[in-house]
């Protein structure tokens, strides 16, 4: 059986991995080298310089590639600079349209970066279908959808929204930080690329700031590796191990943030200090039957709001936690709580944020992989 046939929980373990060759490691070493000797000029063994390919790094990319259903994989310094490489494929004039709830980082990237260089970004809700056909004109090049989204928690049609692309010749690219390929895999719903932080759910532990892109297509691939070569922010070999470790265990610890995730979001729902819970998993959730179809379960995010609805009570609960650390990112093994307004989403100006609900007192919470009875215990004497 080739290990392409495996099912998702083996091929987290050996996807695109094969025992090394020198001494068969059953781990891949970490090459923590920048060079590699050449026999004659251009005699080398495959590997030439760091920056173009390294051999950790060749591992990890084909490990992500393997479990997001995809041909290519490429891993560079942080999710942030995954994006970067994508939108590099754009040119002045071209346009984007893009969810209007979205982590803060890509926001900041795409308004004050893209945008100097004359690429124009639509924000919008992307549930509609019909106005997203509307906002598509000649220029529309790309389509950038991240689901579920950061900290809102809604959900986007992927299926419906490649054959909107197809139809368009427009690229779609999926940023699945939040779901991970063990809730959903993009590119087998019509997606070209499916991004990823790979500093959240995939590292798993905390440790590490490394992003990632898998596609299908060999054309797109070579495009974006040529970028990833020419603009230079590659992930290094230590990091490219540690993320490689943490995809081993992504399906036993996306299993326990979903079940635990969901035991908090209905003691939450329950609270009567709590106004609103975001988590695709209820029933009531605008986006529930899409969730249901398209993702295998829900996920370990959750925002929500005190109904007090102030800044100061919803500080007030963050700092009075002590099993969840209040801190940025999200996906580690340990609980984290945020607060998007004052951290992750600071960079969104403040009326584009309250459009799309990121209002002053909105908790997020990464919920990790703990007793769960210890997590509500935390947020009970918190509220
Ligand atoms: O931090 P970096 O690895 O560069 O990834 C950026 C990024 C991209 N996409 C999503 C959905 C993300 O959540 C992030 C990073 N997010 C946080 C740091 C956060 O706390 O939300």
């Amino acid at each position: 059986m080739s290990k392409e046939e495996l099912r998702f929980n083996s091929k987290t373990i050996h996807g695109g991995q094969e025992p090394d060759k020198a001494y068969g490691a059953v781990m891949p070493p970490i090459y923590q080298t920048s060079t590699y000797a050449q026999s004659t000029p251009g005699g080398h063994k495959g590997y030439e310089y760091s920056r173009s390919a390294n051999p950790t790094r060749t591992a990890l990319e084909r490990a992500m590639a393997s479990i997001e259903n995809g041909e290519y994989g490429l891993a560079f310094a942080s999710g942030l600079s995954a994006i970067d490489a994508v939108v590099k494929l754009l040119k002045p004039g071209d346009e984007v349209i893009s969810t209007n709830d979205l982590y803060g980082g890509s926001y900041r990237l795409f308004r004050q970066v893209f945008e100097q260089y004359g690429i124009r970004f639509h924000f919008m809700g992307l549930q509609d279908l019909d106005a997203i056909e509307a906002q598509i004109n000649d220029r529309t090049q790309l389509i950038w959808v991240e689901t579920p989204t950061n900290p809102m928690m809604n959900v986007v049609d992927i299926k419906g929204m490649a054959s909107l692309a197809k139809k368009h010749n427009i690229l779609l690219a999926v940023d699945n930080t939040f779901a991970t390929p063990y809730l959903q895999r993009p590119l087998d719903l019509g997606a070209d690329i499916v991004m990823h932080s790979a500093t959240k759910y995939l590292g798993g532990h905390s440790d590490v700031v490394v992003g990632a892109l898998v596609v299908k297509d060999k054309g797109l691939a070579d495009k974006l590796y040529f970028i990833q070569n020419a603009s230079g922010a590659v992930c290094g070999p230590m990091d490219s191990f540690l993320v490689l470790r943490g995809i081993k265990t992504l399906h036993v610890r996306m299993q326990r943030h979903c079940d635990n995730g969901r035991e908090i979001a209905n003691y939450l729902k329950a609270h009567p200090k709590i106004a609103k819970v975001y988590w695709p998993g209820f029933k009531e959730h605008p986006n529930h039957e899409i969730a249901k179809n398209q993702m295998s379960d829900f996920g370990g995010m959750i925002s929500f709001v005190p109904k007090s609805g102030t800044y100061k009570e919803a500080v007030a609960i963050v700092e009075k936690l002590r099993v969840f650390t209040l801190a940025e990112s999200l996906g580690g093994v340990e609980s984290l709580a945020g607060h998007p307004a004052s951290m992750t989403h600071a960079s969104i100006p403040r009326e584009e944020r309250e459009k799309s609900g990121v209002v002053d007192s909105l908790i997020r919470l990464s919920v990790g992989i703990e007793d769960v009875r210890d997590l509500i215990a935390d947020l009970e004497q918190a509220l």
